[in-house]
């Protein structure tokens, strides 16, 4: 049985403390004090290798003890939750241990390195909630408002049978070929490169919005620059370079179209070279009565296309996602009051919180996660079933 601190409260142990760690705690840090909710998460301890700068993390981000080794951690009577932010290559390992000691597990995406990894974690969550040990994986998109909106408009049936999904996500950050060989480059920590970490999310994303899952798939990768130098030092995305150099083992940008099982057929565009795109998670649905596009870098609004009104009133209306009836922003600010991509975590950890302290199981389950990682592998795989045109 999962352990449970006094009545209400969910005191939460995290791993990893860069980019996502910082993410996540500010999410811990604020969930209650926005949200009427039946626990109180308490941020009871951060774990990091290095003891200096996890010690400095944890009064930075807020938590309330520093500690180096997570099996410890995972161990403790004194912690009910543990919030997965490493890197991929360990996210097995500690998310299994901690379903085994009796801890709810929130992981970061995408779940694992791979289908195996993926296919052991969801053993372990299915025993694991069979006494009452819930789990999730991080796809925090699925928490923005519009994002939210998308799926109730879809599941309301404003657009019909779905005919097309269009997705990309687009990001700039490693283009400059001087920029170093940080983790999320490397295939051994990664599992994968834009395919993994930011294709992952619109695979997750489209499926959710659309209540469809994909079947097939045909892709390809490209790896653009193959060398760069190694990192001296490195935090989150940024980092700095020596002077030695390594391979670059994962792709710089994939590719695919896919079938969805409710009759969609979509594009997927998941890249790092996207010059002057820095962060355009962008999914469009067309629907036989209407259509909806979201664009994150604009993520208070969604675009509608009603085509059922009469011909002379068609046209893409742009909802300002904004007001108190919309999903999340009732508890936020007065109408008309925006927010931004740090919600999407306060949000995440809000219907994590709800679903562990009520008994039913947060979403996405790591069932969905695994999903998503049999799309990244085909995609992987696809690779083989390219066609040269003839010379
Ligand atoms: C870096 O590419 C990154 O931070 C991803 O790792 C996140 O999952 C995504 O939300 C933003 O981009």
């Amino acid at each position: 049985m999962s352990s449970q601190g006094s009545s209400g409260e969910l005191r939460v142990g995290m791993v990893g403390y860069a980019f996502m760690g910082a993410a996540h705690s500010q999410a811990w840090r604020t969930v209650n004090r926005v949200f009427d909710l039946p626990a109180r998460a308490t941020m009871v301890a951060v774990c990091g290798r290095d003891e200096a700068k996890v010690t400095e993390a944890a009064a930075r981000l807020g938590w309330a003890e520093a500690v180096t080794d997570w099996r410890a951690l995972v161990a403790r009577d004194d912690i009910d939750v543990i919030d997965v932010c490493t890197p991929g290559d360990s996210h097995a390992e500690i998310a299994i241990a901690a379903l085994e000691a009796g801890k709810h597990v929130l992981c970061e995406k995408p779940l694992a390195n791979t289908v195996e990894e993926a296919r052991a974690m969801v053993a372990a969550a299915a025993k694991a909630r069979a006494v009452g040990v819930r789990s999730a994986c991080g796809f925090n998109y699925r928490r923005v408002p519009a994002v939210s909106l998308m799926r109730n408009l879809v599941a309301a049936g404003r657009l019909g049978a779905i005919r097309h999904v269009r997705a990309a996500y687009l990001q700039d950050w490693i283009v400059d070929p001087s920029f170093p060989l940080v983790w999320r480059l490397q295939q051994d920590k990664a599992g994968s490169g834009a395919l993994g970490d930011i294709g992952a999310h619109i695979i997750d994303l489209t499926q959710f919005v659309t209540g469809q899952r994909i079947t097939g798939v045909s892709g390809l990768t490209e790896t653009f620059i193959k060398e760069r130098p190694l990192p001296e030092a490195a935090s989150g995305l940024s980092a700095s370079a020596g002077s030695a150099t390594g391979e670059v083992t994962v792709d710089d940008a994939a590719l695919f179209i896919a079938r969805l099982d409710g009759g969609a057929v979509a594009t997927y565009e998941a890249t790092r070279f996207a010059t002057g795109r820095k962060n355009a998670l962008r999914v469009e649905l067309n629907g036989e009565y209407g259509s909806l596009a979201f664009d994150l870098e604009r993520l208070n609004e969604l675009e509608y296309y009603d085509a059922t009104l009469p011909a002379a009133e068609q046209g893409w209306t742009k909802i300002l996602v904004t007001e108190g009836d919309h999903p999340y922003l009732g508890a936020w600010w007065p109408p008309g009051h925006i927010i931004g991509y740090e919600h999407s975590f306060t949000h995440e950890m809000r219907d994590f919180i709800e679903a562990v302290a009520t008994g039913a199981d947060p979403t996405p389950s790591f069932e969905d996660a695994l999903q998503v990682q049999l799309v990244l592998d085909a995609v992987q795989r696809s690779d083989s079933s390219w066609v040269s045109v003839a010379a």
